[in-house]
């Protein structure tokens, strides 16, 4: 199934009009920019979260460059797709992923979680544009998601809704509160991602506290389920692709990822979860990425808000 020849029955023209439906080499490219930037930021800050935002990456790069119909320009968009990640702690991502996408200047990455930025270390509405709702404490983006997918329903709005959540995070109750309405109430324009990355802040998540069969559990929700490779990009789109074209129920994809993908020294360690690479790990990651601080940084502070990949559904702006 090729996802970029897909089309939804009766999707919206105006709606859609915000995807860039890049293609998974395209989004390769820009998934090891990402991933740079997450370095970066976390060195200059020297605090934050390095593990979960790594193994969100790739399938991240594809919901932001590929899936979402969004206006950076105007985060406010009415005609948008709603997007939330209920799993807070992975902010260097979701802010790289923002930048990158032309939400705000690449430049404000390097002031991740300063006094003086804007960049909380969770996001929060009242400072960032583009964050819909606060988020950080695990288990809650799930059912603010169906709020948001059942006003849709009652709007006949075409906007999709998407919700990335942990695998650690499958054991707080609330979630399942929330896939049971999902399920009752067929709620088929949302889409849940689990960052399947077997590893929580202190260990591993079948030694903490057990969430196997988890494809089992969200079937048994009434939920469509959908297994892949989140690190492998054609995988990732096709799974969006099937998310997109089911019918009747909503769809959750469980993302096979790797805590701190793409760093040697970082990658299947839970101890990488909630701590920054020092300077000198920073760089040996970034040499592993094919740069260097210097470089890197450079790029993020001579950046502005790169709205070439991100042109406005209404034809304004820059
Ligand atoms: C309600 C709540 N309990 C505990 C925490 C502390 N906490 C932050 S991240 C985390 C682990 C989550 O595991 P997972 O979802 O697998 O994320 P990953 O470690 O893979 O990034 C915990 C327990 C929290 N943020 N919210
Ligand atoms: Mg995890």
């Amino acid at each position: 199934m090729d996802p970029d020849t897909m089309t939804d029955a009766g999707a919206d023209s105006a709606h859609r009009a915000g995807r860039l439906a890049w293609p998974a080499e395209r989004l390769r490219a820009k998934a090891l920019e990402i991933r740079r930037d997450i370095v970066t930021l976390l060195a200059k800050a020297q605090s934050g979260h390095s593990g979960g935002p790594l193994s969100c990456a790739d399938f991240g790069t594809a919901l932001f460059f590929h899936e979402l119909s969004v206006d950076p320009a105007n985060p406010a968009w009415p005609e948008r797709d709603f997007w939330h990640f209920s799993i807070g702690h992975v902010t260097p991502v979701i802010y790289s992923l923002m930048a990158e996408r032309g939400y705000f200047p690449l430049r404000d990455l390097m002031k991740f979680r300063a006094f003086d930025g804007h960049l909380q270390g969770h996001p929060s509405c009242q400072d960032t544009p583009g964050i819909e709702v606060s988020s950080g404490s695990l288990g809650q983006g799930l059912s603010v998601c169906c709020g948001v997918a059942m006003a849709a329903r009652l709007d006949d709005h075409p906007r999709r809704v998407y919700c990335v959540m942990g695998d650690g995070e499958q054991q707080e109750g609330q979630i399942w509160e929330a896939a049971m309405f999902a399920g009752h109430r067929r709620l088929d324009n949302l889409c849940g991602i689990v960052d399947y990355n077997r590893k929580q802040i202190d260990g591993d998540v079948e030694d903490i506290c057990g969430i196997r069969p988890l494809a089992d559990k969200w079937r048994a929700f009434r939920w469509n389920v959908i297994e892949c490779d989140g690190h492998d990009l054609d995988a990732v789109l096709a799974a969006f692709a099937a998310a997109r074209a089911h019918r009747g129920q909503p769809s959750v994809i469980l993302a096979h990822t790797v805590m701190g993908r793409g760093v040697s020294f970082m990658a299947d360690d839970y101890r990488w979860h909630g701590k920054p690479p020092k300077m000198p790990e920073a760089e040996q990651a970034l040499a592993e990425l094919g740069t260097s601080y210097a470089a890197w940084s450079a790029r993020l502070l001579a950046g502005g808000a790169d709205r070439d990949a991100a042109p406005s559904p209404d034809g304004v702006g820059p």
